[in-house]
């Protein structure tokens, strides 16, 4: 899968998406990932993506033509971006196990020099060939939810576009294929949107994690039903007091899963009764919460 930011700070991409298993994941070839400089679409001395407001009103907004201008290059040009002048492109290199100490400074402001990218690994498929969904963020868009990510990971290219100041000009979404908020409240951009995005898909990507059925099973994924995770204990079985429940000591599976499937019920209806009424239950399931309601009263 290929994800390419448009922002006007893509070295805030950086570090968070060279880190860990989304680091190992770019290296593997598993995820692509490209942060382009939007201000490489102004054509001004200042690179000014951003004006005041029509109709008065304090903040300033992010301006049409530059955003414009790069979603024709990125999405209609034949030659894939790595061709595209080293001036309009801000890569941030998939980091190589004998990359720099982490001390080092992180992929600089300054645009990525042209040998870094004509050494880059053409990628596995031409975006020309590649079209990409045009994911908008801003606090209007649709709630970001696994359900959402899980869509959003089995594309094969997403192009997600980041404002800053007090947004877009609403012309803009014309572009859109989908606008996106991670939470109602007001971030200062949405560069940390688009990270928790591709954050949350790229663990779902075959292969990212270490054990493939791990993203299975934890908390709102379809395959758990929509319910919160159960909960999880390691060494030691006891600690001040604490202890691990006995059925997880003992090596029988079956009532272990007995056990799991309880608890992620009970969890659900204490902490996110919310969830409970569009989670995927059995007959077994409903005696469970009846019981827990029952006992609870
Ligand atoms: Cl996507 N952008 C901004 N600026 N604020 C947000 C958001 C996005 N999602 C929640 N708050």
């Amino acid at each position: 899968m290929r994800i390419e930011v448009l922002s006007i700070f893509p070295q805030m991409f950086s570090e968070v998406m060279s880190t860990s298993i989304i680091g190992r994941a770019r290296e593997a070839g598993i995820l692509e990932f490209v942060a382009h400089d939007l201000r490489n679409w102004t054509h001004d001395l200042h690179r000014t993506t951003d004006d005041e407001c029509y109709g008065g009103g304090a903040g300033q907004l992010m301006k049409v033509e530059p955003v414009f201008e790069a979603l024709d290059e990125l999405l209609g040009c034949a030659a894939d971006v790595g061709s595209a002048p080293a001036s309009a492109l801000v890569s941030v290199p998939a980091p190589t196990p004998t990359s720099a100490p982490a001390s080092a400074p992180a992929s600089a402001p300054a645009p990525t020099p042209a040998s870094a990218l004509a050494s880059a690994p053409a990628p596995a498929s031409a975006p020309a060939a590649n079209p990409a969904k045009v994911v908008f963020f801003t606090p209007a868009g649709q709630r970001l939810d696994q359900r959402l990510v899980e869509q959003l990971a089995a594309e094969p290219r997403l192009l997600l576009v980041c404002g800053r100041y007090e947004g877009f000009d609403e012309r803009v979404y014309s572009r859109a294929d989908l606008c996106v908020s991670i939470g109602d409240y007001i971030l200062t951009g949405g560069e940390l949107a688009a990270m928790v995005l591709a954050d949350a898909i790229c663990r779902l990507l075959p292969g990212a994690l270490g054990d493939a059925t791990s993203p299975l099973e934890e908390s709102f994924s379809a395959s758990q039903g929509g319910l919160l995770e159960y909960p999880q204990y390691t060494r030691p079985a006891e600690y001040r007091g604490l202890a691990v429940p006995e059925v997880l000591l003992g090596g029988n599976h079956r009532l272990i899963a007995e056990w799991r499937r309880e608890q992620a019920i009970i969890k659900t209806a204490q902490l996110r009764p919310d969830l409970l009424s569009s989670a995927d239950l059995s007959a077994s399931d409903r005696e469970v919460l009846q019981r827990h309601w029952e006992a609870d009263s």
